[in-house]
């Protein structure tokens, strides 16, 4: 496939993406746009809501970033065995989703006065995810069934990035941590975390964290 992920220079939404990617061995190219670029307004009225991140596939041009993780989990078999596990899969995304939005609107609109409750919140949060666990596999493998789905992906970046924000996070969530070590070592997908690509790409665009 011919994939090209157009972007701000930040993880953000992307990286669970690019993870996929790396880790099912697939290679992308990457449409840097600069806020410089963002200001003037073109790409703007091209994209279909207004917004970043837009995805190519060949001659298919796409947005927002869960139909693109949805559309590279179809073709990568990383979309569950059947259609209850799909559904599980977008149900346990949607709760990723919710999480995500809740952590951005943090980073970037109350990050002095909010994070300190945020980080207090957390628990409450994760404890849904280590439920979710347990009850697959004793949380010996992934969300749902017995493969990687796009939602793993995006559940451990965004959990990486709550390790950056509050190390101790996941102290208390035995099966959350050992799975997010699990998951980053998977050979391929360790390479790409430990690629400048992915080491030096900022994880929020106004340098938050
Ligand atoms: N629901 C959209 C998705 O998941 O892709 C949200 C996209 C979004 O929030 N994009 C931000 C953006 O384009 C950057 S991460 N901001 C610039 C703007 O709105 O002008």
């Amino acid at each position: 496939p011919e994939y090209t992920i157009v972007y701000f220079n930040v993880k953000g939404r992307c990286e669970a993406m690019r993870m996929l990617m790396a880790d099912q061995g697939v290679d992308w190219k990457e449409e840097v746009v600069t806020f410089d670029t963002w200001q003037q307004g073109d790409l703007k009225k091209e994209a279909v809501f207004g917004q970043l991140p837009g995805f190519k596939d060949g001659d298919f041009t796409m947005y927002q970033s869960n139909a693109i993780l949805r559309h590279l989990g179809r073709n990568h078999d990383a979309y569950g065995k059947n259609p209850i596990e799909a559904s599980r899969i977008d149900m346990v995304n949607d709760g990723v989703e919710d999480l995500r939005l809740k952590y951005v609107r943090m980073i970037y609109q109350n990050y002095e006065n909010g994070k300190d409750d945020y980080i207090k919140a957390l628990p409450a949060e994760l404890c849904h995810f280590e439920r979710i666990l347990a009850n697959n596999n004793e949380g010996k493998g992934f969300t749902v069934g017995d493969q990687i789905s796009f939602a793993d992906y995006n559940l451990v970046d965004l959990l990486r990035n709550h390790l950056v924000l509050a190390p101790d996070c996941l102290s208390g969530f035995p099966l959350l941590s050992a799975y997010v070590s699990r998951i980053s070592s998977r050979p391929k997908l360790e390479a790409f975390l430990s690629s400048d690509a992915h080491k030096n790409r900022p994880i929020n665009g106004n340098g938050k964290q």
